[in-house]
């Protein structure tokens, strides 16, 4: 009998020496309970149940792995185009604003040469927030000893552009641009004429080089059409004005165009007979100014009245210089102008309007037309 009890408590005591090392070189998992002393040691050993049923392991497990994975995607997100962001991919200029890519109905039924209207989609780009400046033209012409296609005498031309010189009211003619020697951007109606405290104006009397040349200068270039009417109507669908369907919302015009009979009579009831210094009216809502009125503004592509039936839908970069056309003027080449001008009016010229376009050839200047750039790296 006392053989038999010593046996046990033998027994008992291999059995705890071999739980001691068991727990030594085989630690248990964290859902593994403690073994304990009172179980029989047969049964400690054979120990192989989990607390918990298998499946709450897996979903655990499962839910381990989710957290991994979105803690990895917050930390390295996908490589996606760094254009086809919401957000800027990186900090904007201040004189620039982020156009996010999106979606929009491009063209405006009341113009012939603005059908179909159709979708595109354009991947997200800088803008100017107004049009290039005396001031800001001043700097690159300086920077860079620039002198602009007015400037200078060409093919038997004098240096000089055209100037907008309106006509009597019993005067009966539609010739109301003058070709004046010596305008140019630093004199815009001619010799004695200047830009003296019209540092704020868009600067005018630039063609589509000089245009080209500013840009390329400021680190940017020209805005396709596409890129150009997307951000001009700043997310509305199809409206006719940066203001929606109503030209005057309120009695204060947000637009620097022509009011009354043109080209007699104008009533300047926005207040200004000329160009306007940038942001004197409302922006739209992408923070962009006079993307209606003001000075036309010149576009990269080259104009073609029917490119809209055959653009692509992707970021369309219009046509090449060999299949631009203007059936006003077959056989010269024009790029694309928008927006219209301060001589724009519903009596005459509406192309202030959404969606309209405008063209003109590249080496061309005049009292109403500039540009603003945009950036895509
Ligand atoms: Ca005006
Ligand atoms: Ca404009």
């Amino acid at each position: 009998m006392a053989r038999s009890i010593s046996r046990r408590r033998d027994a008992q005591d291999a059995g705890a020496l071999l739980i001691k090392l068991h727990s030594k070189i085989s630690p248990r998992p964290f859902f593994f309970p403690s073994p304990r002393q009172s179980q029989p040691l047969t049964s400690m050993l054979s120990y192989s149940q989990p607390l918990f049923p298998t499946s709450v392991i897996r979903i655990l497990m499962a839910l381990v792995l989710v957290v991994i994975l979105v803690s990895t995607l917050v930390a390295y997100p996908p490589r996606a185009s760094a254009l086809n962001q919401i957000s800027p991919p990186e900090a904007t200029p201040s004189s620039m604003v982020w156009i996010p890519k999106g979606k929009f109905w491009m063209g405006n039924a009341e113009f012939s040469d603005a059908l179909p209207i159709h979708q595109v989609e354009i991947d997200g780009f800088w803008m100017d927030k107004t049009e290039v400046t005396n001031a800001q033209f001043t700097r690159f012409v300086q920077a860079k000893n620039y002198v602009t296609y007015a400037e200078e005498a060409h093919d038997g031309l004098p240096a000089g552009s055209f100037v907008f010189i309106p006509l009597a009211e019993e005067e009966q003619s539609n010739s109301w641009w003058t070709f004046v020697k010596e305008a140019d951007w630093r004199h815009p109606h001619g010799r004695n004429s200047s830009i003296e405290n019209q540092e704020t104006h868009p600067v005018v009397h630039v063609n589509w080089h000089d245009a080209v040349a500013y840009c390329e200068w400021a680190g940017s270039r020209l805005p396709t059409e596409a890129e150009w009417e997307y951000a001009s109507r700043g997310g509305l669908d199809r409206k006719r004005y940066p203001c929606g369907n109503n030209l005057l919302p309120t009695s204060q015009w947000q637009v620097n165009i022509w009011q009354g009979l043109f080209p007699q009579a104008n009533k300047v009831e926005d207040g200004f007979r000329g160009t306007s210094p940038v942001a004197s009216f409302p922006a739209n809502n992408y923070g962009l100014y006079d993307m209606s009125g003001n000075v036309w503004e010149w576009i990269a592509d080259w104009y073609r009245p029917d490119y809209y039936s055959i653009s692509p839908q992707q970021n369309p970069p219009g046509v090449s210089q060999q299949d631009s056309f203007d059936p006003y003027e077959p056989g010269v080449a024009k790029r694309v102008q928008r927006g219209g001008s301060f001589l724009c009016s519903d009596h005459y010229c509406s192309r202030y309007r959404l969606g309209s376009r405008g063209k003109g050839e590249p080496v061309s200047a005049a009292l109403h037309v500039g540009f603003r750039c945009v950036k895509s790296n």
